[in-house]
C-alpha cells in the first residue's frame, strides 16, 4: 500500500507555492521533529523520573507550569529557533516574543506547547497547536506588525494529539490532513486524507460547570440544545474532555459544536487567539466549517496582545450558525426585553 510520509506530503504542498523555496519544508520538517520527541517523552511519563510534577513556576496566564510543558516549550524553541527558518517565536508559556537574532528567517512561529498538560497524569490526550505567519514588516527588526496579525494571514497552522497514537493534523490552506505516527519507524503516515468536518454534528462539547457564570444568551442556547426535540437531531450529546487538542479533534473528525464562552469569570473568554483560537480557526475553515467568537469570525480578527483571549464557537458549519443566530436572537429579546422593562 501506498505511505506518504508527512514530508512528502509537505513538499507536494509547497511545489503549489509558486517561489517556494524549500524553507516552509524546512520548518515544518523541525516542527516534527520536536513532535516526535515530545510524544516519546509524554508517552515515557511516570516511567523513571517524575516528568509528571510541577516546576513550581507560574506562567504568564497565571497557570501552574508542569515539567511537560517546560521540556515542550523548551523542545519547539530551541529546534525551531535554531532552524533558520524563523525571526520570532511566541508561546503560551511566555511573557514576551522570543527575537531569533542569529540567522533568522522569513516566518513567524507561534504555539500553545502542550495545550490540557493538566490532564496528562490522568492519562488524558494533550497536544500542541501551532501557528506560522510570514514576516510582514520590513527590514530586520520584528515589530508587532509581525506578531499581531489578523487570523486570515495564517499560511500555516496545525496540531499534534499526544494520545492512544499520536496525530499530526495541519493545513497550508490547501485541504487538512492528518498524519499517525508509526511508532516502530519513528515516521508519520498520511491516515485522514483531506478532512471534511460534518455539515452538522449532534454532540455540544463544553463545561457545563461554568453554567451560574454565564450570561442569558449563553444558558438559552446550551438549553436549546439539551431539549427533546428530535425532528432538529436535539438532544445533542454533550462530550467535554477539557483538553482542549482532544476536544477539538474529535468534533473535526465527528461534527458537533466546541464553546468556551466568556462568563463572569473570564470576560473575555479563557482560551488564547494566537496559541488556540486563529489556528484551530484556519483548520476548520479549510475542513469546511465555522470558527467565531459566537459574533465575529476568528480570521478576521487581529490581535492586540499576543495573550489575548476570546469567546471561541467552532466546528460544524451549521452548529456554529445557530450558535450565532440564537447568541444574537437572544440578545435582541433580551435587550428589547430590557428597554421595555426600563
Ligand atoms: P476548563 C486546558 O487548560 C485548556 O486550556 C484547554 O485545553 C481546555 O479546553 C480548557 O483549558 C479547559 O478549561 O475551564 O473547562 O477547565
Amino acid at each position: 500500500m501506498e505511505r506518504t510520509t508527512l514530508v512528502q506530503h509537505i513538499r507536494q504542498q509547497e511545489k503549489a507555492n509558486p517561489g517556494a523555496t524549500g524553507e516552509f519544508t524546512s520548518l515544518m520538517n523541525e516542527i516534527m521533529v520536536a513532535g516526535k520527541i515530545i510524544s516519546l517523552e509524554v508517552n515515557s511519563a511516570g516511567i523513571g523520573e517524575d516528568v509528571f510534577g510541577l516546576t513550581g513556576k507560574i506562567n504568564v496566564q497565571g497557570e501552574e507550569v508542569k515539567k511537560l510543558d517546560e521540556f515542550s516549550d523548551l523542545t519547539f524553541t530551541k529546534i525551531i529557533g535554531q532552524s533558520g527558518t524563523v525571526c520570532a517565536i511566541t508561546s503560551e508559556e511566555r511573557e514576551e516574543a522570543l527575537i531569533i537574532e542569529d540567522n533568522p528567517g522569513k516566518y513567524i512561529f507561534m504555539m500553545d506547547p502542550l495545550d490540557g498538560s493538566s490532564n496528562i497524569d490522568v492519562n488524558v490526550s494533550i497536544g500542541t497547536i501551532f501557528s506560522i505567519y510570514r514576516k510582514k514588516s520590513l527590514g530586520n527588526k520584528v515589530t508587532d506588525e509581525d506578531l499581531l496579525q489578523k487570523g486570515g494571514e495564517q499560511i500555516a497552522a496545525g496540531y499534534i494529539v499526544y494520545g492512544s497514537s499520536t496525530i499530526f493534523v495541519y493545513t497550508t490552506g490547501q485541504g487538512v490532513h492528518g498524519f499517525t505516527l508509526d511508532p516502530a519507524l519513528g515516521e508519520f503516515f498520511l491516515s485522514h486524507p483531506d478532512l471534511v468536518i460534518p455539515e452538522q454534528g449532534s454532540t455540544y462539547s463544553t463545561n457545563e460547570g461554568n453554567w451560574g457564570n454565564w450570561d442569558e444568551p449563553q444558558k438559552d442556547l446550551v438549553a436549546y440544545l439539551k431539549e427533546d426535540a428530535p425532528a432538529t437531531g436535539r438532544p445533542y450529546k454533550l462530550r467535554y474532555i477539557g483538553s482542549l487538542v482532544a476536544d477539538f479533534h474529535r468534533t473535526l473528525l465527528k461534527g458537533g459544536l466546541f464553546m468556551y464562552p466568556k462568563d463572569t469569570k473570564s470576560p473575555n473568554g479563557k482560551l488564547r487567539f494566537s496559541f488556540e483560537a486563529a489556528p484551530l480557526a484556519f483548520i476548520v475553515e479549510q475542513a469546511g466549517g465555522k470558527a467565531s467568537t459566537g459574533s465575529q469570525r476568528i480570521l478576521d480578527i487581529t490581535p492586540s496582545g499576543i495573550h489575548d483571549r476570546l469567546p471561541l464557537f467552532i466546528g460544524s458549519k451549521k452548529d456554529v450558525e445557530l450558535a450565532e443566530e440564537r447568541l444574537a436572537a437572544t440578545v435582541k429579546k433580551g435587550g428589547w426585553f430590557k428597554w421595555l422593562s426600563g
